[in-house]
């Protein structure tokens, strides 16, 4: 295994057969680094929501146990920081959001997922659609941990992690697009990172 590839030398080598799987400008960890903005909020499970919202209004809620009656999903991704860690083949297990706005009628454009401790990420509809967005809430066989987002934290893994909100507790429908948390701080509103969508302008 060389680690040039690309023509630069990567901070880390790039494991055999993976350097397709890696965007530009990002190197490989095994470790699991923790970028939160705040304290890990701890919200009970007696008192856990997720909802999906419009305009102030509750389209539908479920409780922590009626997420988990939900069919749920084994999910091996790749995630992509944009502080330029990746992170290869992480095993997730959670509830697709295609299962939870399935039980929403409603075409919004947008959504922002909201979070405990007021963090926000905008997504465009399809982007959590068609099998592309989870809410997770195991990691590597276990409960997902609070500093990585637990008891439930979406999954969005073909965007800039800071797209997979931690905490999440619902998502509100938009029917235009609005920045979220670090949106408003000059981070791209998509956030592809084949495309290196970092920054505004980007
Ligand atoms: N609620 C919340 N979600 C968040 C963040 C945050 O600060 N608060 N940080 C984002 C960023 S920038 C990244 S890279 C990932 C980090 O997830 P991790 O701490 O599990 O690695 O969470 C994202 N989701
Ligand atoms: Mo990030």
């Amino acid at each position: 295994m060389s680690p040039i590839s690309h023509g630069f030398r990567r901070r880390h080598t790039v494991p055999d057969g993976a350097v397709d799987r890696v965007p530009p400008g990002q190197y490989v960890t095994d470790g699991f680094p923790v970028l939160s903005a705040g304290p890990t909020p701890r919200t009970p499970l007696a008192e856990w929501t997720f909802s999906v919202r419009k305009g102030g209004e509750t389209l539908k809620s479920w409780s922590w146990e009626e997420l988990q009656d939900l069919p749920a999903e084994a999910v091996t991704v790749d995630i992509h920081c944009v502080t330029r860690w990746s992170k290869l083949g992480t095993e997730w297990r959670g509830v697709s959001v295609d299962t939870l706005l399935g039980q929403v009628e409603d075409d919004a454009r947008y959504v922002m997922a909201f979070s405990d401790g007021g963090y926000t990420t905008n997504l465009p509809a399809e982007d959590v659609r068609g099998g592309k967005a989870w809410v997770a809430f195991g990691y590597g066989g276990i409960p997902l941990a609070p500093e990585h987002g637990g008891p439930a934290r979406l999954l969005v893994p073909h965007l800039y992690f800071w797209k997979s909100a931690k905490w999440v507790r619902g998502l509100e429908l938009m029917d235009e697009d609005q920045p979220g948390f670090w949106e408003t701080y000059g981070y791209h509103m998509y956030g592809d990172p084949w495309k290196e969508q970092r920054y505004q302008g980007d």
